[in-house]
């Protein structure tokens, strides 16, 4: 009945909880207006609807000020909430709290002890969970398909105190299914791509129940859209959490599964599942060697990054799995993906990037890997061996690039040496200097270097050096994030830290 549903893109960064009735048929019966509810009542039936059925009162305070006619009850959407609450039940939908409605309420619910409520959302009172695969529509063989669950339910089982069971035959607390179209939930799926799949929060019934759009093309890799991926997602709202704006966080709205990278909680999620349930008794030993991964905040004073490049108007600042792009236009510099931008043909943790403007290529560096790209794709025969461009074998990886389009050439660093590369003729110009001499002031090795404004930025751990080519010397040095311009507060850092 409580369901987790996701709307649309637009909606993010919010992560939207509509609660729905299961629509049993009820016949339409004329409804009796009782002599009317008392106030207590009224508001134990608004709280009822809070719990179950996520009503949300428009404000607080309007409700204590304003009228409460029914004018005012439609207005705030009281009457949808009583009429999927009503139909449920198999009573009249009026829209309204009829005597009827109120007995309904406040009887006992089966099996509603499993479930409690718990800040803004709902919980499993219980750390045994049963599951149960609906045996239709699968999309490959079960024992596949049993296979992705089980790793999916084991990411969540080993940070919080909980065990989930497959059951075969009997009743289980999440039933597992593949559906396709409208499927009499209230949330009919879309057919291939759009709506993935969604998961019932916590309760009994429909509770805690997964649907996965059937019409989509399911797979263990990359091909279509990857099952493990979606499951440790959608599992995650049947334990009741709801959707994160972390863009690192599986619970984030948007797929963005990635063949080259390892499907994992991130701090986020394991935050968010331990704020529901408390931590696994074995968290401590399974993940000190490994913590989870936490997406990197721009505001961190001890921020560096992996690659820093121009691209089209754009400086684009490469970090982990993740990026900023800074736009001349607009003054806030919000966090991405990398892949929701090149999609898998980009590794993460990158050594170096730069963007040869005149062919319209980027070139991205890991290890002793580079991959060109050209409108956002991967060019054939890519990735190559870096020392196709004319690196001797002993170099291992690049640090940094600086392309320099007036004279058609890239400069790379690497160590304490920087390599100079003539686009023109696609070769590397004859042996390396040492950045000591030619860059005095920078450090090396560097971890990242960039063309802007005129200057030459460096970047070294948390610090960038601005650097002038005409006067060869460092004109100023500055935090490392300091053109990502953070505008958050300090204390503000400090409890996202907590
Ligand atoms: C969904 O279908 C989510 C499921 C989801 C979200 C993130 C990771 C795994 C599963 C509904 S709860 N989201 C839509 C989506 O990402 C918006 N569709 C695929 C697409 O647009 N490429
Ligand atoms: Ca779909
Ligand atoms: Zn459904
Ligand atoms: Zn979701």
């Amino acid at each position: 009945m409580k369901m987790l549903w996701l709307s649309l893109l637009t909606l993010l960064m919010l992560g939207q909880t509509l609660v729905m009735g299961l629509p049993v048929q009820a016949p339409d019966l004329p409804t009796q207006p009782n002599a009317g509810p008392s106030e207590a009542d009224q508001e134990f039936a608004e709280e009822y609807l809070r719990h179950f059925y996520g009503y949300q009162p428009k404000s607080e305070r309007q409700k204590r000020t304003a009228d409460t006619s029914e004018d005012a009850d439609w207005k705030t959407g009281l009457c949808d909430k009583f009429q999927s609450m009503q139909r449920f039940f198999g009573l009249p939908p009026s829209g309204e709290l009829t005597l009827e409605t109120l007995a309904v309420m406040k009887r006992p619910r089966c099996g509603l002890s499993d479930v409690e409520r718990f800040g803004n959302t709902i919980r499993w009172k219980k750390n045994t969970l049963s599951y149960r695969i609906a045996g239709s529509n699968l999309p490959i063989s079960a024992s596949k398909v049993n296979k992705v669950f089980r790793a999916a339910w084991k990411l969540w089982s080993s940070v919080a105190p909980m065990e989930f069971r497959k059951r075969n035959r009997k009743e289980a607390d999440i039933v597992i299914s593949f559906l396709n179209g409208d499927h009499k939930d209230g949330s009919p799926f879309d057919g291939k791509g759009g709506i993935l799949a969604h998961a019932f929060l916590p309760g009994s019934g429909v509770g805690g129940d997964v649907h996965f759009d059937a019409d989509e093309d399911w797979s263990f890799n990359s091909t279509g859209f990857n099952l493990f991926a979606v499951a440790a997602h959608e599992f995650g709202h049947a334990l009741g959490l709801p959707h994160s704006s972390d863009p690192g966080a599986i619970m984030y709205p948007a797929y963005n599964f990635a063949s080259n990278y390892e499907l994992q909680l991130s701090f986020r999620d394991v935050k968010d599942v331990q704020h529901l349930y408390g931590i696994s008794p074995n968290f401590a030993s399974l993940f000190s060697k490994k913590p989870p991964p936490r997406t990197p905040d721009k505001c961190d004073p001890d921020l560096s990054f992996d690659a820093v490049t121009e691209l089209q108007q754009e400086v684009v600042f490469f970090k982990d799995r993740f990026m900023w792009r800074k736009h001349p236009q607009s003054d806030e510099t919000g966090i991405t993906l990398i892949n929701s931008l090149w999609s898998d043909s980009v590794p993460p943790f990158l050594d170096a990037v730069y963007e040869n403007v005149e062919r319209n290529e980027v070139v991205f560096f890991k290890g002793h890997q580079y991959w060109m790209l050209s409108q956002l794709k991967l060019k054939e025969g890519f990735p190559r061996n870096i020392s196709d461009l004319g690196f001797p074998s002993r170099i291992k990886s690049v640090d940094a690039a600086l392309h320099f389009r007036n004279d058609r050439h890239t400069v790379f660093f690497t160590g304490h040496e920087c390599w100079k590369y003539n686009e023109q003729q696609m070769m590397m110009g004859g042996s390396p200097t040492l950045i000591e001499q030619v860059w005095p002031g920078i450090p090396a090795p560097i971890d990242a270097a960039v063309l802007y404004e005129g200057f030459v930025h460096f970047f070294k751990g948390n610090i960038q050096y601005k650097y002038d080519a005409n006067s060869k010397r460092v004109v100023s040095t500055s935090p490392a994030n300091d053109l990502l311009e953070c505008k958050k507060h300090h204390n503000e850092i400090l409890t996202e830290r907590r």
